[in-house]
């Protein structure tokens, strides 16, 4: 299924249905009264979060999305029907964005949230409503009122606690395929992955977290370079970032390189809590892994695991720190100092 992350999409509610004019007319009471029903509301737009959906792809072929009007009143004071709502399912963490004004008019992340884009219009009202002593055959209604309509931007910002992010190569889609049951592709050269992928890590019975892989980074991302740094977005709702370095480059370097893409792309992503995957020690020579780890250390500043994403070595203590980590943030949540 292609993973589409953005779209356009023209929501138009239904127009209420107008209100009727109409009288009474029995065999033995020739002006029975003004009897025109009222219209029935139109169909609002509501977009729903759908848990088994993972991309915006439908919205691509759909653009368009038109709720019904609302059936107009009848005579005998009988009401028009309202017209259903068009439910519009979207996946979780999908942003609803007003094109003219910018402004986010949803983010819906949990299961089954949902919100009004297009609200519906009201129906007019029949004849019957307008009868006053003055006026017993009142020859007015009111129509239905329009639908609202707008263009809107949708943006998928992955719902991931945990993202992983490096240099193309690092082996970020070997370690998700390694601590999930996602299913990347892996090879060795650079842009393998060529959009976010998402899993989810089961610490135990009881605890997991989402975790995504996101496309690797290059010098000049920022610049459009590589896939460039639009995928970073996806890096929003992340809470622990994991810094997924290859042991037998320059893995020092390497992560300012990173640094300074995230920086371009939101400075505030720097202040995000992170730890170092320091990947592809089975390449290194057992007597050099301590100096490597330490220098490591050093250039980053922050904890580093050793590990090995394709030798499945050292990925429960990652694992561990991640959840800890995300156990801390969440208890901090709760009770704000
Ligand atoms: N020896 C060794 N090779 C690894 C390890 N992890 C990944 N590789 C290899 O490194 C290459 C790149 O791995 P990927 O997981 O595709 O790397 P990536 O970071 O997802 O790369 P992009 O998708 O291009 O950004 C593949 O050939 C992997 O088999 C490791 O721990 N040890
Ligand atoms: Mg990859």
């Amino acid at each position: 299924m292609r993973f589409i992350d953005e779209a356009r999409v023209l929501v138009h509610a239904g127009k209420g249905g107008d209100g009727a004019i109409a009288f009474l007319r029995e065999k033995y009471r020739p002006f029975g009264g003004p009897a025109g029903g009222d219209g029935g509301r139109g169909g609002s737009v509501i977009f729903q979060v759908d848990e088994g959906m993972s991309t915006l792809l439908d919205f691509k072929y759909n653009p368009r999305l038109v709720a019904r009007d609302g059936e107009p009143g009848r005579g005998k004071q009988q009401y028009g029907r309202n017209a259903d709502d068009l439910i519009a399912r979207v996946p979780p963490g999908t942003v609803v964005i007003d094109e003219e004004s910018g402004k986010v008019l949803a983010d819906l992340v949990l299961p089954g949230a949902s919100a009004v884009i297009a609200q519906g219009g009201e129906g007019g009202r029949g004849n019957m409503h307008f009868v006053s002593s003055t006026r017993r055959a009142p020859r007015i209604a009111t129509p239905g009122k329009p639908g609202e309509h707008r263009w809107v931007r949708l943006e998928l910002r992955l719902v991931a606690e945990a993202g992983l992010i490096g240099l193309p190569n690092a082996g970020k889609s070997t370690l998700l395929r390694a601590l999930t049951a996602a299913r990347p592709k892996v090879a060795p050269y650079p842009f393998t992955t060529l959009t976010p992928n998402l899993g989810r890590v089961f610490v135990s019975d009881e605890e997991s977290f989402s975790l995504a892989d996101i496309p690797g980074l290059i010098e000049g991302a920022h610049l459009g370079h590589g896939l460039g740094i639009r995928f970073l977005r996806h890096l929003s709702r992340t809470r622990v970032l994991v810094y997924v370095l290859d042991a037998t480059a320059t893995p020092g370097d390497d992560f300012e390189v990173v640094r300074r893409e995230l920086e371009a792309f939101d400075p505030s992503l720097l202040g995000r809590p992170a730890i170092v995957a320091l990947n592809k020690m089975d390449l290194v020579a057992p007597g050099e892994a301590p100096a490597i780890i330490e220098a490591v250390e050093k250039a980053t500043h922050l904890r580093v695991f050793p590990i090995s994403a394709d030798k499945r070595t050292g990925l429960e203590p990652l694992v561990e720190a991640l959840a800890a980590q995300l156990r801390h943030l969440e208890r901090q949540a709760e009770c704000p100092s």
